[in-house]
């Protein structure tokens, strides 16, 4: 009998027990159908919608339910038996398969203005076709609308009429936000991880306090991928054409926003302060097509990783040595020292979602022909520390 594993909500972050979860009826005729309070609070929405009943299944023997967690229920009102679960504590719906697999959650984010959007566009794309295809692995968009959004804002947009993915819009405006897109990649043999991507508006990573919903999502994602605008660091701004420049920005920082993580997992797990984090965080620095003057001729970050079928890990730490020395060039040792002392297993990346810079003014730029450069990189290391890829020495 397959073993239970702990869910966690993809849109709330509780964690419970498979036993723990509620069932929503999904008869549409039935009597007890209803505003359901709870979902619209949680979703932002300013009416609630009239939705099916929200109840838990009947009690059963206390091993039993340990054992076998009910994955279907009888609904009081009607009788209709259902098989939706929903998280206790938001009734967002949870996947059909909830708990019953061990499921590993990866998340994007980064700083105000890091490339985030653009970059989640790029990098759904390349799981989807290239890497889907390399490594065997089948990309499926799970949850509620996640297909329907990555079409109508990311993928129309940029793949479509070649422009770049205006600014995302507080999650306060735009209620939009708060729900992840939600992807799953699953591998030949069966075994999986999600991608949860919450699309935020970056300045909501400067008011992190652990009750806000970006803040559980990086508490208790088993990776995270976190993108770092090299454009923010003063000393590669000098190197460049200040016309080319995004505004400076204080609280996109790298340093600032690494701080800011470690702040967050003090407060949250009372870390002290020799603890490190243990989970695999890809540090990855975005727009890497702007920096390409300021590299050596033959840096790795002019062309692609070559990851085959298998990850290539002499790549992987070549670029992971290289942009450590770029970084210690840029910013002296403290950054490195920040990473190495805060993350016991963190790694170095360089993307570029466009490969080229965008042209036009901000919130109306155009890029002619998309020549994407080591977008899946990051994606594909944390598959690898997951055991689901294997590496080629
Ligand atoms: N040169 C270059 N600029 C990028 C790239 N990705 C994003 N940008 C720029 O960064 C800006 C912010 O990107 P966006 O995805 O909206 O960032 P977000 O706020 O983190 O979602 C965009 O408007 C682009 O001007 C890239 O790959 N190369
Ligand atoms: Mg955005
Ligand atoms: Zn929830
Ligand atoms: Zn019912």
């Amino acid at each position: 009998m397959a073993r239970s594993h702990p869910i966690t909500c993809p849109f709330c972050f509780t964690r419970f027990a498979p036993g723990g979860a509620l069932f929503r009826c999904a008869n549409p005729r039935c009597p007890g159908r209803a505003e359901d309070a709870v979902y619209a609070d949680y979703q932002g929405l300013v009416t609630p919608e009239i939705m099916g009943r929200v109840f838990p299944a009947e009690p059963r023997g206390g091993w039993l339910r340990l054992l076998r967690p009910p994955i279907s229920a009888v609904c009081p009102d009607c009788g209709a038996e259902t098989h939706r679960r929903v998280c206790p504590t938001c009734h967002y719906e949870l996947l059909y398969d909830a708990g019953l697999t061990e499921e590993r959650m990866i998340a994007v984010l980064g700083g105000r203005g890091t490339g985030k959007s653009n970059y989640i566009a790029l990098l759904v794309n390349r799981l989807e076709n290239t890497i889907g295809a390399h490594f065997d692995a089948a990309v499926r968009a799970l949850g509620d609308r996640t297909r329907e959004r990555y079409e109508r804002d990311f993928y129309t947009p940029l793949f479509r009429q070649g422009q770049v993915i205006p600014p995302t819009r507080t999650a306060g405006v735009d209620p939009a936000t708060r729900t992840p897109l939600v992807f799953r990649i699953t591998f030949a043999g069966g075994r999986s991880a999600n991608l949860v991507l919450f699309d935020t508006a970056g300045e909501d990573m400067q008011s992190l306090d652990t009750m806000s919903v970006e803040a559980r999502y990086i508490l208790y994602a088993d990776a995270l991928i976190f993108l770092l605008d090299p454009l923010q660091i003063p000393a590669v701004r000098h190197r460049l054409p200040a016309a080319e420049l995004p505004p400076s920005d204080p609280g996109a920082e790298p340093e600032y926003i690494v701080g800011r993580l470690r702040e967050l997992y003090e407060q949250e797990f009372g870390l002290r302060s020799r603890d490190r984090i243990t989970k695999p965080v890809a540090f990855t620095l975005s727009k890497i097509d702007m920096l390409y003057p300021l590299l050596d001729p033959g840096s790795g970050l002019f062309h692609t990783g070559e990851h085959f079928g298998t990850l290539n890990l002499a790549d992987v730490r070549s670029i992971h040595a290289e942009i450590s020395a770029y970084l210690q060039a840029w910013m002296g040792p403290h950054f490195n020292t920040l990473v190495q002392m805060n993350f016991a297993n963190a790694r170095y990346f360089g993307v570029s979602s466009f490969g080229r810079p965008p042209r036009g003014v901000p919130g109306q730029q155009k890029v002619e022909g998309l020549a994407p450069v080591r977008v899946e990189d990051p994606i594909l290391w944390i598959f690898h520390q997951f055991g689901l890829i294997r590496g080629r020495a």
